[in-house]
């Protein structure tokens, strides 16, 4: 079975670097006007890395620690960021993040909208290894469903007496909560995909997306 030390490796496989370039690339070439894939590069761009770097931009922009973005907010929040955008462009993003219409906008829509979009066919992978994870299928990825799946044996800090089992487990899970202000140790479906969307980011061809996927979860 595989190892979670391997998985860890596998894991670790964002190209920040590759991102960041990527990213300062297409903003010079400005082809793509729309102002929201212009502050996901601009995001990237300065050095988020992955979905953790686009969540601390969330807490960044929330000034008043509500956990959500308030029109001011985020109108401020985008400047601070230095994206060049009218105020009828600012208005226009708003509405676009703030999916359910509450007048503000939560994690889960910031995330939604900000990481960047993947093909069905990625998708399709990701879920395939979000289900082998979920062992006992009840739409979360726990300590529990890992216990049996992975072996922490030669990991390191195992193999040292610094970590239990436990302890190894629980620090892999959070690893895919990026984006939720207290880990609970509960991955649900959306945060496995927010994780992957940044990592598939930093890799252009589908196929070998699907392979690294398939290697890291033995699919
Ligand atoms: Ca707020
Ligand atoms: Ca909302
Ligand atoms: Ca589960």
């Amino acid at each position: 079975m595989e190892s979670i030390s391997k998985m860890q490796r596998e894991n670790g496989y964002t190209k920040e670097a590759t991102l960041q370039n990527m990213a300062k690339r297409e903003l010079a070439n400005g082809l793509d006007k729309d102002p929201i894939y212009k502050l996901r590069l601009q995001c990237f761009s300065r050095g988020a890395t992955g979905i953790l770097g686009l969540s601390r931009a969330f807490r960044v922009m929330d000034d008043d620690g509500s956990q959500t973005l308030s029109p001011e907010e985020f109108k401020k929040g985008i400047s601070d960021v230095g994206l060049d955008v009218t105020d009828s462009e600012v208005a226009e993003m708003f509405a676009r993040f703030d999916a359910d219409g509450s007048g503000n906008i939560n994690m889960t829509e910031f995330l939604d909208k900000l990481r960047p979009p993947m093909n069905e066919s990625r998708l399709n992978i990701i879920e395939k290894a979000f289900d082998k994870m979920d062992v006992n299928e009840d739409g979360q990825i726990t300590e529990s469903d890992l216990t049996n799946l992975y072996s922490v044996k030669d990991h390191p800090k195992y193999l040292s007496g610094e970590m239990t089992k436990s302890e190894i487990l629980r620090e892999f899970l959070k690893n895919f909560e990026a984006g939720a202000p207290n880990p609970d140790g509960v991955v649900t479906k959306e945060e496995f995909i927010n994780y992957y969307s940044t990592i598939s980011a930093s890799i252009d061809n589908d196929a070998y997306f699907d392979l690294v996927m398939r290697r890291a979860y033995n699919l």
